[in-house]
């Protein structure tokens, strides 16, 4: 850094924070509070993470905003007001730009600093961090807060370059938006962001034509403004309700808690009464209705059942909703929250392609070729997801002790230990990273968890002296055995999903999240508790027996 070296160390700072979302934010205020200097680089103009660059029409969370928010400070969580039950993008945004300004955090951010590479020097046991404009920043800790979903994914097409209109990616829109209205606009995608965008987009364009190549299941999400009453009862209990949440297997949802029965086990009567239940209070607890929906096959198909029941209630040509009825597990891929998603196939210039009967063959000048037809266009938007969970990291040229790339490490997947730690990468931090609940869960939670983790972890190793910490090859081992045990168990590895990393061509395909929070807290919590086997300190490995991460599942 310009400023000159400035810790004890004689590094620019204690430790560099790479990303400025809900997880780089939380994590500097933390390292303030502990005393540690921390610098924040940021390739984005503003605060935000994923809440910056996602400015499609309808972008929203599908957690409630309730729970969708920091937990760390009680003020905080109690004086700030929810307008709608889900809140959208730019409520998000505006939330954490409060909390930055709340916590004067924006002082030891850097914006429109992107990082371009982060190499670990073995004899001084500090990282140097390279930024595109050529500055170096040197650290004793590296933390990557570089989010999951923020490497998009536009797919290549042939003929895309000669497109003579606009393109947008729904996770790179312009700040000033855009107008469809009087436009003939083709969106490629159905996932959860073609989902939110699609109804309004439909509202402005003079015809819609929407490609899908895998049909989503997706859930009403009800959204409203937010029910004062709801807000009061919050509120009235706050840390009973977060600690109830991360009681969850997926750290939300408790009010309307899991049903610990299986659905082959009840009438066709109750199933269906059940799943009616969840159906009209809607969202993602949906999937809370059985205990056995992502284990069991057949518990899974009833579920798919009732859901494509409410499809073809809703979708008034059957043709349309032959072609709108998803064939794969119901879960396997994140399930879709929406408002007014297929009521949208109801109007009359609203066409949708279904691309696994007539696939694209090329873009032209003016729109998109699919087996034997020309679909004209004026805009067409890609929504087409993100390289989720590895993309951002890897797109850092991230180098451990002699001099290995992690691009290498990771070439036949991801591998690290707790999904916190890589081996022989010492010192460097992946919040949310692959091998950890992540995704899987209310992000929020699991980033609060992973930060007062590793802001544990490093206080504890700088108290006893040591210099670095990192994962042995053998405790990563385990651990990468242990996350695919337990992904075996499920369902999800039984569809093409961005979990799995099916969607990036060439992507080895692994199944990346760890099912289940609170075990994984549990067993977190112990590693630290025992001095941290399966890692090593100073490059000893910790003498200590191994933990069974299987026994913070009973
Ligand atoms: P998703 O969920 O990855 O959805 C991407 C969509 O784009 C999905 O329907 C894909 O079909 C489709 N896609 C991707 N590449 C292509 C190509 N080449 N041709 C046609 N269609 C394609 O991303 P989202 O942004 O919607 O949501 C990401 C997460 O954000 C979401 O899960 C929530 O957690 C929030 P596919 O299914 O791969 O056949």
């Amino acid at each position: 850094m310009d400023e000159g070296a400035s810790t004890a160390d004689g590094t620019d700072v204690d430790v560099v924070i790479v990303g400025a979302g809900f997880a780089g934010l939380y994590m500097l205020h933390q390292q303030r509070k502990a005393g540690r200097s921390a610098v924040v680089l940021e390739a984005a103009s503003g605060v935000g993470g994923t809440w910056y660059w996602n400015r499609y029409p309808g972008a929203r969370c599908d957690i409630e905003s309730l729970e969708y928010s920091y937990s760390f400070d009680d003020d905080l969580q109690r004086e700030w007001e929810w307008s709608e039950r889900y809140a959208t993008q730019p409520e998000i945004l505006q939330y954490l730009e409060h909390v930055t300004d709340r916590f004067d955090l924006r002082r030891d951010i850097r914006f429109d600093t992107r990082v371009l590479a982060a190499t670990w020097d073995d004899d001084a046991t500090t990282w140097t961090v390279r930024t595109e404009a050529g500055d170096r920043i040197s650290a004793r800790w590296v933390v990557m807060a570089t989010g999951c979903l923020s490497s998009a994914m536009v797919p290549d097409i042939e003929g895309a370059a000669t497109f003579a209109g606009p393109t947008y990616h729904t996770g790179r829109w312009p700040h000033d938006g855009v107008d469809f209205t009087g436009l003939r606009v083709g969106i490629i995608g159905t996932g959860s962001s073609a989902i939110q965008s699609i109804p309004l987009i439909a509202e402005q364009a003079a015809e819609l034509t929407v490609f899908q190549r895998t049909a989503s299941y997706t859930v009403p999400a009800w959204n409203a403004p937010i029910d004062p009453e709801r807000v009061g009862d919050v509120k009235a209990r706050y840390p009973e309700f977060r600690a109830a949440n991360r009681g969850m297997p997926s750290a939300f949802g408790s009010d309307i808690g899991p049903n610990d029965v299986s659905a082959k086990e009840v009438s066709d009567e109750a199933r269906r009464a059940e799943l009616a239940r969840r159906w009209e209070r809607g969202g993602l607890p949906f999937l809370g209705a059985f205990n056995d929906i992502l284990l069991d096959n057949r518990s899974n198909e009833l579920v798919r059942e009732f859901v494509v029941d409410k499809l073809h209630e809703i979708v008034e040509d059957p043709e349309v909703a032959a072609r709108l009825t998803p064939d794969q597990i119901i879960g396997c891929k994140r399930l879709c929250v929406d408002t007014g998603y297929w009521q949208t196939f109801n109007r009359d210039h609203v066409r949708l392609v279904d691309l696994r009967e007539t696939p694209i063959e090329r873009i032209t000048a003016t729109g998109i070729r699919t087996a034997g037809e020309e679909h004209e266009v004026d805009a067409i938007v890609f929504a087409t997801g993100f390289d989720a969970m590895t993309g951002a990291l890897l797109a850092i040229d991230i180098r451990g002790r002699d001099g290995v790339a992690l691009r290498d490490v990771w070439a036949d997947g991801p591998s690290n230990l707790l999904g916190l730690m890589v081996a022989g990468f010492p010192n460097l931090f992946t919040i949310t990273g692959p091998g950890s609940p992540s995704v899987l869960t209310n992000m929020v939670v699991s980033i609060e968890h992973h930060v007062d983790w590793i802001t544990e972890c490093i206080g504890s190793i700088e108290g006893a002296g040591h210099r670095t910490i990192e994962a042995t090859p053998e405790g990563q081992e385990a651990w990468v055995g242990w996350v695919n045990a337990v992904a075996d168990l499920t369902l999800f590895p039984g569809c093409s999903s961005w979990y799995l990393g099916a969607n990036v061509p060439g992507k080895p395909r692994q199944f990346m999240p760890l099912v289940g929070f609170p075990p994984y807290a549990e067993h977190t919590a112990k590693v630290a508790a025992n001095g941290y086997p399966g890692f090593a300190l100073d490059g000893e490995p910790v003498d200590a027996p191994p933990i069974d991460p299987a026994a913070s599942l009973v």
